[in-house]
């Protein structure tokens, strides 16, 4: 066989398009093996908030506002739930379009490079380019509770290297040898590769999907033995003299049924061990509380109704439990809020921020820094250790997983504000009659209701 017919047989940009593919694939569930078993990164999930977090505001607040509305129209389930899901299936789809995309292009490349040598170092080459891209995506997005960079980094320049390497190897497996037998031959053993690479993958997808999932679930912080507070406790109304009908929403609504929202595709895992508020600004000194410091004030309780901005009418964008907190009515007379101050600046663990007037703090007393939810510690995917609760206003002015206060002499636009969303975010109030008590209807004249 000559050496043009070589060249033509070559695979193409559709063999390394389904070769990056299946490749990115097992990338991805080694990655995710390796994030739930040691914190490592996972580069879908990266990619997915670095890019959420950069988009155009209003492209931001349209997709949201689409995807509840198609979760709404299709009756898909509990919107918050499977917005999430679908965010996380979008990463993990977007990073497997792009492993197809990059193999498709380094098939091409290498097929314009004749001999092996230089060959093994382009895929060298186009995986640590990928590591590198990934490894600073990953700073960017990086916080608590992951691995330290020291290892993070280096882990990521494994996984793309050998995604590169593998990528090599499997264009010199795919490309015919001039003492190849014949095209048929080729053809089939060709196929044979792929139909082997598909296998490999898929076991090694099955594996770390599946291990990845159970450490997930273990390591879910659930509190052993504690109580909530409504499993021992009736609702101050539970006397009244109206009730429920059957089938309606519940007026509290259990913690773990409680609708979550935020930017995130994994929830941050705050250390309360070593967890303080900071406290600047515009104050009479720095401070660093603990949350012990917090919860030695005289505590609060209120029954929350919080809604999300993108909630419709009769939708289940909104919850209800019993909210435990300190004023921060109580906290600003301790902190010495100098006279100039006129907004709180609350930043989060996950670069998300807000600004509440000092205004609003000061006529409401009910405004709370809170720590706990229905009696138990808040949950870490609603915000643990420490959440902010104002009264009346959408969630997007209340920021979770609280890092620190700065009290500040002008107007700060939040994480929502920016892109386009509501500067005051006060509730619209709406009424649904979730059912109807059946025996009450009357018969009509004619004998049929
Ligand atoms: N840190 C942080 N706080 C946040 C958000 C967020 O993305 N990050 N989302 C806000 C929005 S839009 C809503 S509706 C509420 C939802 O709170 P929940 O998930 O506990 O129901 O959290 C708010 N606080
Ligand atoms: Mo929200």
């Amino acid at each position: 066989m000559n050496q043009g017919a070589v060249a033509a047989n070559r695979p193409g940009i559709l063999t390394g398009a389904w070769v990056g593919l299946l490749l990115a694939v097992a990338l991805a569930a080694v990655a995710y093996l390796a994030h739930h078993a040691a914190a490592l990164p996972f580069p879908p999930y990266d990619l997915f908030d670095w890019t959420s977090r950069r988009l155009p505001g209003g492209l931001v607040t349209f997709g949201i506002d689409t995807m509840v509305s198609i979760i709404r129209a299709l009756g898909l389930g509990e919107t918050s739930t499977v917005a999430k899901m679908a965010e996380q299936g979008m990463a993990i789809a977007a990073f497997l379009i792009g492993g197809a995309v990059a193999g498709g292009f380094a098939f091409v490349a290498l097929r314009n490079s004749a001999t092996p040598a230089p060959r093994r170092r382009l895929a060298i080459v186009s995986g640590l380019l990928a590591a590198i891209v990934f490894a600073g995506i990953h700073l960017g997005v990086s916080r608590e509770g992951d691995a330290p960079a020291l290892i993070a980094l280096p882990w990521l320049l494994v996984l793309f290297t050998a995604w590169g390497v593998a990528l090599g190897r499997s264009y010199d497996r795919l490309t015919p040898t001039p003492s190849a037998a014949g095209a048929t031959v080729e053809q089939i053993d060709r196929r044979r590769f792929l139909v082997r690479l598909g296998g490999a993958t898929a076991t090694i997808t099955v594996v770390g999907a599946t291990l990845g999932r159970l450490l997930a679930r273990g390591s879910n912080g659930v509190v052993g033995g504690q109580q909530p507070w409504s499993a021992t406790n009736r609702l101050p109304n539970a006397d009244a003299r109206v009730q429920p009908v059957r089938g309606t929403r519940a007026e509290l609504t259990p913690v773990r049924d409680h609708y979550r929202i935020d930017i995130n595709t994994r929830v941050p895992r705050v250390d309360v061990g070593t967890w303080r508020l900071r406290v600047s600004g515009l104050v009479s000194a720095e401070r660093q509380l603990t949350l012990d410091q917090l919860r030695s004030y005289e505590p609060m309780h209120h029954f929350v109704t919080l809604e999300c901005i993108s909630n419709r009418v009769a939708g289940d964008l909104i919850s209800t439990t019993r909210w435990t907190g300190v004023s921060l009515q109580r906290l600003l007379a301790d902190w010495g809020v100098r006279p100039e101050a006129t907004h709180l600046v609350i930043r989060s663990a996950d670069g998300f921020h807000e600004a509440v007037a000092l205004d609003v703090i000061r006529g409401d007393e009910r405004v709370m820094l809170c720590y706990e939810w229905d009696g138990l510690p808040l949950p870490r995917e609603h915000g643990a250790p420490l959440r902010i609760w104002i009264p009346d206003r959408y969630g997007m002015k209340q920021p979770k997983w609280i890092e620190s206060i700065e009290a500040v002499g002008q107007e700060h636009e939040g994480y929502w504000v920016t892109r386009g969303w509501d500067r005051e975010a006060r509730f619209k109030s709406t009424a649904v009659i979730d059912n109807v008590a059946t025996d009450m209807m009357m018969p009509s004249a004619s004998g049929s209701t």
